[in-house]
């Protein structure tokens, strides 16, 4: 069985979307792995076919109903399915590649897209979901960043990558480093110079360079990257292991 993907959403035309292209269109076309979207309306029981009622205690918006999403999630979910609920919401913990790198390896992942306020609390609760964001903004839906998670999976399944991709994935990934700069001809370009270490064919001066300028940049831009690599190399095990 192929990586399986079942999307719970409001909004079912936006998948696959961008997944339909390039790397990912391909796999899937491919079989490597497959992706069903779910209309949550389908499972709306009343006339008007609500899916949101007013939030219990007063406020503004609108909260996602438990008894119409645990009826959309009973109807992809059959018993023993072992794929995790995620529910993608700006209150979830943030996905970062040692999720991803989880979710890939398993078989497959059953995610509900939230809209409106929130989504009640009981549904999150008896379904054992896991709540996840992926960084601190606010989107409209979590269908763009249920895209953002699968993209960051199926890029990782077997046969997805080519193996040049698939051995920079390993060193940055390992490293815990943001990248280098990248450079190609024109060696001049407006003025600009490719540093001169890169044409020299001295590999191992190039790859001091390199790592050089990852130290920098992360130092720069992610100091709790930086934080995390230190403790690493130091053989302490990281911030939180
Ligand atoms: Cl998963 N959903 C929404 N609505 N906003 C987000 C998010 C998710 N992650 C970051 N912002």
């Amino acid at each position: 069985m192929s990586w399986r993907a079942s999307v719970l959403t409001l909004f079912p035309e936006m998948f696959p979307g961008p997944l339909g292209v390039s790397l990912a269109g391909r796999a899937l076309r491919e079989g490597l792995w497959s992706l069903e979207a779910h209309d949550i309306r389908a499972f709306a029981t009343d006339r008007h076919r609500s899916v949101d009622d007013t939030p219990a205690g007063g406020g503004a918006g609108m909260v996602m109903r438990a008894d119409v999403l645990d009826a959309a999630i009973g109807s992809v979910m059959a018993e023993g399915d072992a794929r995790p609920l995620i529910c993608l919401t700006p209150r979830g913990r943030l996905l970062d590649q040692a999720m991803v790198r989880s979710l890939a390896a398993g078989p497959g992942c059953v995610l509900l897209c939230g809209r409106y306020e929130g989504i009640d609390q009981r549904v999150i609760e008896a379904r054992g979901m896991v709540e996840l964001s992926i960084g601190d903004y606010v989107l409209s839906g979590g269908e763009t960043a249920a895209l953002v998670l699968l993209d960051a999976c199926v890029r990782l399944l077997p046969g997805v990558m080519g193996a040049a991709e698939s051995a920079a994935e390993e060193s940055h990934g390992a490293e815990g480093l943001l990248e280098y700069p990248h450079y190609t001809r024109p060696t001049q370009w407006q003025g600009r110079a490719i540093p001169a270490v890169l044409l020299s064919g001295h590999h191992a001066e190039i790859a001091r360079w390199r790592r050089e300028q990852a130290e920098k940049i992360t130092k720069e831009r992610r100091p709790d990257l930086w934080a995390r690599h230190e403790a690493k190399q130091r053989g302490a095990g990281g911030m939180d292991g």
